[in-house]
């Protein structure tokens, strides 16, 4: 039988699309800076499905990229351009939509793969408890590509990231054998954990087909702030400040006005406390009753508030943090960004902060950075505009790098870092991946030139 005949045996013709045309929208990414080739978009629906396709393609030697809902920032879910004229086959898990019913005992459910974030947290919420991470992507990014990339989102300082959501996880393996814990055990010390070592893993080591997730206790009373400070340097110490005085700090973010005054215009909304300060911070409270008193008054004793605007509203509440998520269409209505994702230790966020503009000018004077993100982490999107992605990448992750940070925060390695993973990794870190990888995927067909860089390109770069 020949790949394609077993293809539309494993899933039916239907959910085999070969033509141009139909391929054209999975083999570009959201950010229209990563396109390639695939041979066909194969749609599998079940585990079994997904285990046919791959042992398919193990007996013809043709590799596999894979795809949730298409909203990674980093290139690793859409096929590279084709040199070889032997492109992957791009297995899409949309279709992998089973959602269990809640285990209220348990506090978890199982999702299959291309479960949608926001249907994941309905999900949840109707069954009275609710999902711990969340990110402006909801309505598209699949929980199995949130899986695959460690996505982190506006709930970090809360409940974490992907990784820690994961109560168990099926895959399959490239030639198509299936490895699954899904029962949710509360205590398991058997050895190395599979679920969280494919957290992060890209679609490199598997394809992940259904997912046991924790769920977190409903937080109905919240209470949102957005603040004018000095600086980035007064925008970490008023978020330690807050610590100190309140316990349910649900999400800090930071902004500034360049990306503030971009989302205005976009949106065509006018944005509150222009010119009042440095740095902004939107601050979210949550707890079983209503925060807002709380917040209030923590704000009062800060120093570093400048100025501020409460949200008393639910409605006011999401016109704050539309201001924050509609950063990146904002961006992408003006140009294709060079778009890094990256994080320092808390200490040196403001040097970061600080430093980017002159490392940025000095190799793209008339480019236009906004940056952007998730202050608790020290999780700066780095956005430039009218700028080549070459000398920009180098030097700002190099400029991480010197900082002790990490070259990516949450959106992963992808294929736009892989060959700068050495600024964050060690050799034997790399040495160590490359041989966990060889493991699962012995004839390396799983997400090629995602991550783990080729071996010539694994050393340091210069
Ligand atoms: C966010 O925090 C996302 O909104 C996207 O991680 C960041 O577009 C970006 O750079
Ligand atoms: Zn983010």
């Amino acid at each position: 039988m020949t790949l394609a005949a077993a293809l539309e045996a494993a899933v039916g013709p239907e959910h085999v699309l070969v033509d141009r045309d139909l391929r054209a929208s999975f083999e570009t990414d959201w950010t229209r800076r990563f396109t390639g080739t695939a041979r066909a978009v194969v749609r599998p629906a079940t585990t079994t499905e997904v285990a046919r396709v791959l042992a398919a393609c193990t007996e013809a030697g043709v590799q596999v990229v894979v795809q949730g809902g298409n909203t990674g920032l980093v290139g690793g879910g859409v096929p590279g351009p084709d040199s070889s004229g032997n492109p992957p086959v791009l297995l899409v898990t949309t279709r992998l939509t089973e959602l269990s019913a809640v285990s209220a005992t348990a506090r978890q459910v199982t999702a299959g793969a291309g479960v949608r974030l926001a249907a994941l947290t309905a999900h949840a919420r109707a069954a009275g408890l609710d999902f711990g991470v969340d990110l402006a992507a909801r309505d598209s990014a699949t929980v199995g590509g949130m899986v695959a990339t460690n996505a982190g989102g506006i709930r970090v300082v809360r409940h974490g990231s992907m990784r820690e959501q994961v109560a168990g996880a099926e895959a399959v393996l490239a030639d198509g054998r299936v490895i699954s814990r899904l029962d949710g055990l509360a205590k398991d010390s058997t050895g190395y954990d599979l679920g969280h070592l494919l957290a992060g893993s890209e679609g490199t080591l598997a394809v992940i087909t259904r997912l046991r997730l924790r769920l977190v206790a409903p937080e109905p009373g919240r209470a949102a702030a957005f603040i004018a400070v000095r600086d980035t340097a007064d925008a970490v110490e008023l978020l330690a400040a807050l610590r100190r005085r309140l316990a349910g700090i649900s999400a800090a973010e930071l902004s500034f006005a360049a990306g503030l005054a971009l989302v205005g215009r976009y949106l065509g909304v006018p944005v509150p406390l222009a010119g009042a300060g440095g740095a902004y911070v939107l601050i979210e409270v949550a707890g079983e009753t209503d925060p807002l008193d709380e917040l209030l008054s923590a704000l009062g004793e800060c120093d570093q508030v400048l100025d501020a605007t409460v949200a008393s509203s639910a409605a006011e509440r999401a016109r704050l943090w539309q201001l924050r998520e509609a950063h990146t269409e904002a961006i992408s209505s003006a140009g294709v960004p060079v778009k890094l994702d990256v994080s320092v230790p808390v200490g040196r966020l403001a040097e970061l902060v600080g430093l980017l503009p002159d490392t940025i000018a000095a190799v793209a004077p008339a480019a236009q950075l906004v940056v952007f993100g998730h202050l608790a982490e020290a999780n700066l999107h780095v956005n430039v505009l009218g700028a080549d992605p070459g000398a920009v990448t180098r030097d700002v992750l190099a400029l991480v790098a010197s900082l002790g940070g990490s070259i990516s925060s949450e959106h992963g390695i992808g294929r736009a870092k892989a060959s700068y993973l050495g600024l964050s990794r060690s050799q034997a870190e790399i040495d160590v991946m490359r041989a966990v990888k060889a493991a699962f995927d012995p004839l390396g067909l799983l997400n090629p030139g995602v991550l783990v860089p080729p071996a010539a390109s694994a050393s340091r770069p210069a």
